[in-house]
């Protein structure tokens, strides 16, 4: 048996289930981990998305991280890079099982890093077409 896209949103609609059909016509979710060994890393280490998607970062261990894309929190602020016009944005201490999510609508090219582990090169890279 088939049925039609309306046909099933109001089957569903009829259970009480809210459908958000344009949050999904929206952007992709793209995941980042935040692994530990053998070094603090983000992996991938470089995501490229397009304009709308969100990047989910996840911390699946025991250290805590950051997401910090801001330059004055970077020991090395060249690590950190946004496209003109952007202001800076982060999460804050992540522990285990934390996440943090942003969706990006400037296109450029964006650098983050951990502001606990930028030292051992735990940085990254999302770059936004
Ligand atoms: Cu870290």
């Amino acid at each position: 048996m088939t049925i039609n896209r309306r046909a099933f949103t109001e089957i569903l609609a009829s259970f009480g289930v809210i459908i958000a059909l344009p949050a999904l016509a929206q952007g992709k979710t793209i995941e980042v981990s935040m692994r530990n060994s053998p070094k603090g890393m983000f992996v991938p280490a470089t995501v490229n998305i397009s304009a709308g998607d969100t990047v989910v970062w996840t911390n699946p261990g025991v250290i805590t991280h950051t997401v910090t894309f801001d330059p004055a929190q970077a020991a090395t602020p060249t690590n950190v890079a946004l496209p003109a016009g952007v202001a800076p944005f982060g999460s804050d201490n992540m522990e285990e099982d934390a996440t943090f999510s942003h969706t990006f609508t400037v296109k450029g090219t964006y650098k983050y890093v951990c502001n606990m582990h930028e030292a051992m090169g735990m940085v990254g890279t999302v770059v936004v077409s």
